[in-house]
């Protein structure tokens, strides 16, 4: 018998960010635990993608600065309207890495004003504990492992990085390869269903893999959807997988 996991519902109890709960509501209501990545390059290849997983994901996951033609108000605005439309959170994965001083500016000012629309944002927790203090009105990730080979996030590493995501209170989870403490949200990236690696260092696993093995809450698929010559028929692929390895532990 697998190790007995908390199930949504519970940690959905036991949450205290605004944030915390909207994604626990979300999942719970969809039945989903998937997070689409939209690794593209285009407006209208992100508003595109967005209409097509957003029925099936609980957050759209963004790199905003990959865009090529990015205008705040022909970009942020409809995305926000199909994230109110199909309920979907938006997740820009800005991994901020730097001292708070600077870490306040890049997250309300430039072209992307991220604090303006963004839900979650995902950042290092290398420049210390007070670093997070200006993402306000947000849930932060904070980035505990990465997937990647060669990756510098060793378990000490990782351990010191827990203690930051679990005192601060602008945390709602991290990223990781490994468990983590199951007051947090567990997000992992380095999902596919087809593949264990792309050449560039990522490293793949499966979502019946990481629910058993990490006990992760989210799981991120990003090439596994946006590379499909099917994306509605992807996105549900991984949907399913992942909430079968979800009941499958409860
Ligand atoms: P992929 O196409 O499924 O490999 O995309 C994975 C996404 O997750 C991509 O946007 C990465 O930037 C992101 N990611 C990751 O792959 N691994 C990590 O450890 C972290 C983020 Br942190």
């Amino acid at each position: 018998a697998e190790e007995k996991r908390l199930t949504y519902e519970q940690k959905l109890e036991n949450a205290n960010h605004h944030f915390s709960k909207k994604i626990l509501e979300i999942a719970i209501e969809k039945k989903s635990n998937l997070i689409a990545s939209a690794d593209v390059l285009t407006t209208k290849e992100l508003l595109d993608f967005a209409e097509k997983v957003g029925p099936n994901i609980v957050a759209l996951k963004t790199h905003i600065d990959i865009l090529t033609d990015f205008d705040f108000d022909e970009t942020v605005l409809p995305l926000k309207d199909l994230a109110t439309k199909y309920n979907f959170l938006l997740m820009e994965d800005r991994k901020f890495a730097d001292i708070g001083n600077t870490q306040e500016l890049q997250f309300s000012n430039g072209i992307y004003k991220i604090s303006s629309w963004a839900d979650l944002v995902t950042s290092q927790v290398i420049g210390g504990e007070t670093s997070l203090d200006c993402f306000l009105n947000v849930g932060v990730i904070a980035i505990i492992g990465m997937s990647s080979k060669g990756t510098l996030t060793s378990s000490d590493y990782r351990e010191e990085a827990l203690k930051i995501a679990q005192n601060h209170p602008n945390v709602i989870g991290g990223v990781s390869q490994n468990k983590i403490p199951d007051d947090l949200l567990l997000f992992t990236p380095g999902v596919n269903l087809e593949t264990k690696d792309d050449n560039k260092g990522q490293q793949y696993n499966t979502p019946e893999h990481v629910f058993k093995n990490l006990q992760t809450d989210f799981i991120i698929v990003g090439r596994g959807i946006y590379k499909a010559n099917d994306v509605e028929k992807a996105t549900l692929e991984y949907k399913i997988a992942g909430w079968n390895a979800y009941m499958n532990l409860i």
